[in-house]
């Protein structure tokens, strides 16, 4: 991970890096990257230097990474993330003082780092947890160094800046809160929940079961920048990414509204790239911005529809691992969007993303052939608001 620099003797030097050997990136194209992730934040002219300015500073802050209850592909998708990658993140713009799985060492070693950063940036770190925190008989069912996940969340947020829970599992419980169909269950066996509810506190939640890293990034490049977390919607999660329907920026959106459906796996309609809602797509409910964003910066079509699956509403609690899968969606905004895409492109024939595009990607901007474009974003939704507005606490 990663490139020290170490002097003839072999000792690490502190020889200040460019930006273009820390990030692996021109000049040119990390000034892109800044701007691109200003317009994403929904940031005024002009922010893109302070954000440079954030991204490069000396001072690294502290970022301390929980795992409870989760599959740890939050953490996964991160470090499939480019443009820059999670590891250059991690090695050059935060801190990561604590990470049970990135972590060589293991045992009291890095329970002592974990208190060793807390002390010495008491009030500044940035607390990062993933996965659900089983609640039920005293939260026995998670613990890390003899500590349950209960008495390490609060203790790690006491002194924290800003906590974020990253993924649907860390955000309201996600997949493991899922209530088994056993007669009397009201909760799972465990009884996972998601930080805010344990803290008693709101925090930034990014869900998504993995969450789209951008969001990620941004979110730690806006507190970087401010030293605030963005504007949260009344789940919590960032305006900048949750604001709009999955339904509204789908690739297959002149399908559904001209009544064209995939049926079932494998017919006609499915293999023709036609709207999965009658195959139970829960996009018309779900808020997120995968169709734009889209996953691992591997091309046009990379997220769950685009390959050919309904979206299971993983961001959206209520929606995802609690509706079933088939259930149909209820549609949230009836209005027509403001641009069609063609309904007989072929699929798959986007534009490959560069670190611009993605980011673009991210802000709302075309990601490939077919998919909505900026240009209706802000205007076909402004009837029916995500969820009442709220600023982010820390
Ligand atoms: Fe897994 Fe994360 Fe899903 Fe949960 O992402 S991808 S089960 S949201 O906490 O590791
Ligand atoms: Fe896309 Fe699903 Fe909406 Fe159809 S129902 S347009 S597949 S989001
Ligand atoms: Fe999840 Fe649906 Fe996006 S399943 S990843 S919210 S398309």
């Amino acid at each position: 991970m990663g490139s020290r620099q170490f002097s003839e003797s072999g000792e690490p030097t502190a020889a200040p890096r460019s930006v273009e050997s820390r990030l692996e990136m021109s000049r040119r194209s990390f000034l892109q990257f800044c701007a691109t992730l200003a317009t994403t934040l929904g940031l005024p002219k002009g922010a893109e230097a302070a954000v440079a300015e954030a991204m490069t500073s000396a001072e690294r802050p502290s970022v301390i990474w929980l795992h409870f209850q989760e599959c740890t592909g939050c953490t996964e998708s991160m470090l499939r993330a480019e443009h820059p990658t999670i590891e250059k993140l991690i090695l050059d713009v935060i801190s990561l003082d604590y990470h049970e799985t990135l972590f060589a060492a293991a045992g009291h070693q890095v329970e002592a780092a974990r208190k060793a950063a807390m002390e010495k940036h008491k009030g500044k770190y940035l607390l990062v947890v993933e996965g659900a925190i089983p609640t039920k008989d005293g939260g026995i069912y998670c613990k890390v160094g003899n500590q349950t996940a209960i008495d390490m969340t609060r203790e790690c947020a006491a002194d924290a800046a800003a906590v974020i829970a990253i993924g649907s599992c860390a955000s309201w419980g996600g997949m493991p809160s899922t209530i088994p169909s056993i007669d009397g269950a009201d909760s799972s066996p465990t009884g996972s929940s998601g930080v805010a509810e344990v803290l008693g506190r709101p925090v930034v939640n990014i869900p998504g079961c993995p969450p789209n890293p951008y969001n990620f990034l941004a979110t730690v490049v806006h507190f970087l920048t401010f030293g605030t977390l963005p504007a949260v919607d009344a789940q919590g999660r960032p305006k900048f990414a949750y604001s709009r329907l999955v339904h509204e920026n789908c690739e297959r959106r002149a399908h559904f509204d001209a009544g064209r459906f995939a049926l079932a796996f494998g017919d006609e309609g499915h293999r023709k790239g036609y709207c999965l809602y009658k195959l139970g797509c829960k996009g018309p409910e779900t808020y997120a911005n995968c169709p734009t964003a889209l996953f691992g910066d591997a091309g046009a079509g990379t997220w769950p529809v685009g390959c050919g699956h309904p979206c299971i509403g993983c961001t959206e609690q209520g929606v995802g691992f609690t509706k079933p899968i088939h259930t149909l969606a209820r549609v949230k905004n009836i209005e027509p969007p403001a641009v069609y895409p063609g309904i007989h492109e072929k699929q798959g024939q986007g534009a490959s993303l560069g670190s611009a595009a993605v980011l673009a990607a991210v802000a709302g901007a075309a990601a490939g052939a077919g998919a909505m474009v900026a240009r209706n974003l802000g205007r076909s939704h402004e009837s029916e608001p995500a969820a009442p507005a709220d600023s982010a606490k820390e």
